[in-house]
């Protein structure tokens, strides 16, 4: 990802990637996160002994929205913090919204006066210290790529299958890519986060420095976002860094990519599947989506694949010279021999490797979200629903 444009998501599951961006901002739309976890972990384990262990498994928006009835004991059972209008940061903030963009400075800081920083968005964006080689595409996988995610996505297919045609039409990317990147994002719609965007993008502006400048900018794009929908900001909820909807978009993203696909002359990613389904597919069209391209191929390797590993996750290599570096790939490998591809390592604690060559389509999927983990599981989740949709047009 051109380094800003894809704050479109946020940090998502900690993983090994050669790209991995762990101090990069981004927002990825939805929230799983490692970190998050481990936060989620530590903080239920203080605010209540009633969470069972199914809900501290892997992370994601589930389990924090699943949580998030906790965050209301966890600020009664801790002392309030000042609320930010308090703090010189915040109202300098609230001056240059002013002299910029000519926001009410009154108005705006009885807004910022409302909230807190929130201890549990802090929590969950911090770096999981989780060792690397316990990172595992097995675990990750098992979340997104499932039977029930998969039943919910054919239904998905089904009932918006004349927006998601229309989609690949005007933008060239396939149904089941759109689906499935609804499907994990927030399992279609049902888990779009229930923290306050506004608090969650304010504490990680005001109380995180590692990536202070990207969620400032965020929040102001945010602000910018509610009035030119005539909302307001504080009604608007989503994840615990600020990603917003169906497809989980950051406010930048939604003002830059986002699309009115229902013809109301608005753009509600909240409320509209159809404009969600258009937003994604417009997203990744202007990221350089290509109809009718590969997006990966299963491989094995030979030898040591270090060198190709250290060569990144982006496609540079043409796929016949990697197939001349010890690469073996299925498929049709002699029509995608000029393409330029690189070689994806997806690995889990005692379990072999798993190899793919992934070619531009599995970069721009990355766009979306900067992680290997993140890109197959839509890729094999989008592989998963083309298969059952066949079975059930036929
Ligand atoms: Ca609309």
């Amino acid at each position: 990802m051109e380094t800003h444009e894809l704050k479109n998501i946020i940090q998502k599951p900690a993983e090994k990637s050669a790209n991995h961006v762990q101090a990069q901002p981004r927002i990825s739309l939805c929230a799983l996160c490692v970190s998050a976890i481990s936060a989620l972990k530590e903080v239920s384990t203080k605010i209540s002994r009633t969470i069972t262990a199914p809900l501290l498994g892997p992370l994601s928006i589930i389990i924090i929205a699943g949580l998030l009835p906790l965050s209301a004991k966890a600020s009664k059972a801790t002392p309030q913090t000042a609320s930010f209008s308090a703090t010189p940061e915040v109202r300098a903030f609230i001056l240059s919204m002013h002299e910029q963009h000519g926001f009410d400075v009154t108005h705006l800081t009885r807004q910022f006066s409302s909230i807190h920083a929130n201890a549990i968005v802090l929590r969950a964006i911090r770096p999981a210290a989780v060792p690397e080689q316990q990172r595992s595409w097995q675990r990750y996988r098992e979340r997104f790529v499932n039977e029930r995610r998969t039943r919910n996505g054919v239904r998905f297919w089904q009932d918006h299958a004349a927006e998601l045609a229309r989609a690949e039409a005007i933008y060239g990317v396939p149904p089941e890519i759109i689906a499935a990147i609804i499907g994990v994002e927030t399992e279609y719609g049902r888990n779009m986060g229930k923290f306050s965007v506004l608090e969650a993008l304010a504490t990680l502006a005001f109380d995180y420095p590692p990536r202070a400048d990207f969620f400032r900018s965020e929040l102001e794009q945010f602000l910018l976002l509610a009035r030119e929908n005539g909302v307001n900001p504080l009604d608007i909820k989503g994840s615990y860094a600020g990603a917003i909807g169906i497809p989980q978009f950051m406010p930048s993203s939604q003002r830059r990519y986002a699309v009115d696909f229902d013809g109301d002359n608005r753009i509600d990613l909240r409320q509209s599947t159809a404009d969600a389904i258009g937003s994604v597919a417009r997203f990744l069209h202007l990221h350089g989506w290509q109809a009718e391209a590969p997006v990966a191929l299963p491989a094995s390797i030979e030898g040591d694949p270090a060198k190709l590993i250290a060569a990144g996750i982006k496609p540079q290599t043409p796929l016949h010279e990697l197939l001349q570096q010890g690469v073996s790939a299925l498929g049709e490998t002699g029509q995608f021999g000029a393409r330029p591809a690189a070689l994806i390592d997806l690995t889990s604690p005692d379990q072999p490797t798993e190899y793919w060559v992934g070619f531009d389509n599995f970069y721009v999927i990355m766009r979306y979200n900067r992680s290997s983990f993140y890109a197959m599981s839509v890729f094999q989740l989008a592989t998963a629903l083309r298969a059952a949709q066949g079975s059930v047009t036929n």
